[in-house]
């Protein structure tokens, strides 16, 4: 540790953060959560807008995330733009996303590059959506598409982000779309991503034998909210579908070359309650989500997931706060976290952070601040930096968890 003057990271560490196309972009109209965030009675708080304005701002954002120490950044691609009706592909995007990509391979960054970050194109919701005849075989067909036309310039592929977030939020929860509330289709749909995520490993390996193809699980710390029989039980029922399905399922051919973790807290769950989930213990400590803080947690996962013997990569961690310094002790702490786990031995090789800036928090709306950057969308859309944003730079270009305390200007 740093005590020692030992690094707490590897030279070679990968840092950045992390974004979606729909959560930055803007202007993103012709998918299923435009559609849901207009609907009658949606769960969704506002409309996605204008995003950020990442779509016409992609080069001047690299820039500014290079310097502030990264060398690293996930983005996602927006299947609808690409892909407006079935088979027919968009020039014009896919010269886009060349440009972007481009842009971040010129500005010194590794791309981690998402094919399907929970937005799905119109037509492909209307046809039944991952449920739907054919789901994974024209997923792949966009897959093997954007890797032939792009996948030069796409060093690590994450398939799919939080399949198991998808299912639960869209089949169970009626949170996100499709909005079902329906427990028999929610275990129907887990599979069927892990056959797409399947599906997108080959048509990476094959159209771009340079890219390296994985996928991106959030793996929430679950416990029983009592001590009974019942509360441990369904723990062991999600456990097993929410986590164990998807990490016992990379065991098989086509599982990839490494494995994105996102890690964000410890739920409780409840048989008793119609969403299963309880609200944390008194005297918890809650982000602007009312999730609870639990530094331990990302360590302990980070253990499970090296059982899949892949490579690690956090691909998302982070917290919603109007209060910058709480984002710095989170940030302190969940770095400190990672450390121990790399400390274990466990081989994790890079940390992007949720998110780079404020932005569309799904059904949360704007109003949730998870990002090292403030966006002023009411006027200019101006970015400018958090302390944390300062505080990531310092331990990233230095590998060293004190210098987070330091004040040495970056
Ligand atoms: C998800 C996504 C991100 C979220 C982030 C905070 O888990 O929902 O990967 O798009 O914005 O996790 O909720």
């Amino acid at each position: 540790m740093s005590s020692s003057g030992q690094a707490d990271f590897p030279p070679d560490f990968l840092w950045g953060a992390a974004t979606a196309a729909h959560q930055v972009e803007g202007g993103n109209v012709n998918n299923d959560w435009w559609d849901f965030e207009h609907g009658p009675a949606t769960a969704a708080n506002e409309s996605s807008g204008d995003g950020i304005d990442h779509f016409h701002r992609y080069a001047e954002d690299f820039a500014l995330l290079k310097s502030l120490g990264h060398n690293a950044h996930r983005l996602s691609l927006e299947w609808s733009r690409i892909e407006p009706a079935p088979g027919e592909f968009s020039r014009t995007a896919l010269h886009h996303y060349r440009r972007v990509l481009v842009a971040l391979a010129d500005a010194g960054l590794t791309g981690f590059v998402t094919l399907h970050h929970f937005t799905l194109p119109r037509w492909f919701a209307a046809r039944g959506g991952w449920l739907g005849p054919d789901a994974v075989a024209l997923f792949g067909r966009y897959c093997r598409r954007v890797t032939t036309e792009l996948g030069d310039l796409m060093p690590f592929v994450c398939t799919i982000n939080e399949p198991q977030m998808l299912a639960l939020h869209g089949y169970l929860e009626g949170y996100h779309p499709p909005a079902l509330t329906n427990p028999i289709l929610w275990k129907r749909v887990g599979p069927v991503l892990l056959d797409a995520h399947r599906a997108a490993v080959d048509a990476v390996h094959q159209a771009s034998p340079g890219s390296q193809a994985g996928l991106a699980v959030q793996l929430p710390l679950l416990a029983p909210a009592r001590e009974d029989e019942a509360c441990r039980s369904l723990c062991r029922e999600l456990e097993a579908e929410i986590i164990d399905l998807y990490l016992d399922g990379l065991t098989r051919a086509d599982r990839g070359d490494w494995l994105g973790i996102q890690y964000y807290r410890k739920q409780w769950v409840d048989p008793a309650l119609p969403t299963l989930f309880a609200a944390p213990p008194a005297g918890s400590e809650l982000t602007q989500m009312g999730w609870a803080v639990h530094p331990e947690g990302l360590t302990r996962m980070l253990h499970r997931a090296a059982r899949t013997g892949l490579p690690l990569y956090v691909t998302e961690n982070g917290i919603a706060t109007e209060d910058d310094t709480e984002r710095i002790s989170y940030l302190n702490r969940h770095l400190a976290a990672l450390a121990t786990a790399i400390a274990d031995g466990v081989d994790v090789r890079g940390y992007l952070h949720w998110s780079a800036f404020d932005n569309f928090e799904w059904a949360e709306g704007y109003r949730p601040k998870f990002g090292l950057i403030a966006v002023d969308r009411q006027r200019d859309f101006a970015r400018t930096p958090k302390p944390s944003a300062h505080v990531l730079a310092r331990v990233a270009t230095t590998g060293r968890l004190d210098a987070a305390t330091s004040q040495a200007a970056i």
